[in-house]
């Protein structure tokens, strides 16, 4: 049988489950997610090995209508990811119905020489009888046919595989068997800890943060010390994000030390700090040192 292999890029609105799709895949948190729309920053690379070839999926920042300068990158990290890779996946949810973003989107698509394939996530939120009636919703937009999934339960997901080996060119092994993703421990870690901003603090404060690791190492007794600055754009930010007697900030910490530690597999001391960067979003400077300028 011959080896297939290529780049897979999954695209849709913010908050439709793509992150939750690529972790599901490799069976690792790679990548977060949130109940909250515009999580994911920057392109992901999750890496699929399996006999029959090797798909590199490629989970991209939700595409909306964008007002600063970060919004820019995110935006334009989707769409880039739409060059020179072998297949895109749009994603769509059950629980909505089709949006002018949604159309937005397609109409890339469409005008792009790529194969796709259509993918209905969430199907786990609606009643089954309820699926067929959302589906001729759907088609009414959509030309191809939708194949529905649940990416928190996994369901269908061996059929959409099947599919995805099917659309790709026969081609080589690009990563070695063992490697998931493309994003060094460091960039997984400062994100794990921007995660649980967007579970814990209120309105606009999760979408004003930036984490970046300042230091790692390996201390004599055995415990990996983490030091990292969490920027927000307002002092009130600050406080909230301390919280009543520095309760926020701990456990804050708390829930991301227990994601570093099953990712790293040791015992993590981490030692969080506040910054203050006021209006880092649209500053040039500050964007390309929390990595969000190309
Ligand atoms: N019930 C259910 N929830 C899901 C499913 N897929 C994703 N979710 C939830 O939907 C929310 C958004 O998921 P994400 O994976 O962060 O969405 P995303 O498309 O990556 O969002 P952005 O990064 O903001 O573009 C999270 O609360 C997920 O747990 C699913 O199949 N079923
Ligand atoms: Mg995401």
């Amino acid at each position: 049988m011959s080896y297939k292999s290529g780049f897979v890029t999954i695209i849709g609105r913010p908050n439709v489950g793509k992150s939750t799709l690529v972790n599901y895949l490799i069976g690792e948190k790679i990548s977060i997610t949130s109940p909250r729309p515009q999580t994911t920053r920057n392109s992901i690379k999750a890496i699929y090995t399996e006999k029959e070839g090797q798909i590199i999926f490629v989970d991209t920042p939700g595409i909306y209508k964008t007002k600063n300068d970060l919004d820019k990158f995110m935006v334009n990290e989707a769409y880039r990811s739409l060059d020179g890779i072998d297949l895109i996946v749009f994603m769509l949810e059950a629980t909505r119905r089709f949006t002018s973003e949604d159309k937005m989107i397609y109409e890339q698509i469409k005008n792009s020489k790529q194969p796709s394939i259509i993918i209905l996530n969430k199907i786990d939120r609606i009643k089954k009888k309820e699926l067929p009636l959302i589906i001729k919703e759907y088609q009414k937009h959509i030309e191809q046919d939708l194949i529905p999934i649940s990416s928190k339960t996994g369901r269908n997901i061996d059929n959409l595989l099947r599919e995805i080996f099917t659309l790709l060119p026969e081609g080589p092994q690009y990563y070695p068997d063992d490697m998931i993703t493309d994003q060094i421990e460091q960039f997984i870690i400062a994100e794990m800890i921007r995660e649980k901003t967007f579970y814990l603090l209120r309105e606009e404060v999760p979408f004003g943060i930036a984490v970046i690791i300042e230091e790692m190492k390996e201390r004599k007794d055995d415990i990996f010390y983490i030091r990292a600055n969490i920027f927000v754009e307002k002092k009130s930010h600050k406080g909230i994000i301390i919280g009543k007697n520095g309760k926020m900030l701990k456990k804050i910490g708390m829930r991301a030390r227990k994601d570093i530690e099953r990712l790293l597999q040791e015992k993590v001391y981490l030692d969080l700090w506040i910054k203050i960067e006021k209006n880092w979003r649209d500053n040039d400077t500050l964007l390309k040192r929390m990595g969000y300028k190309a």
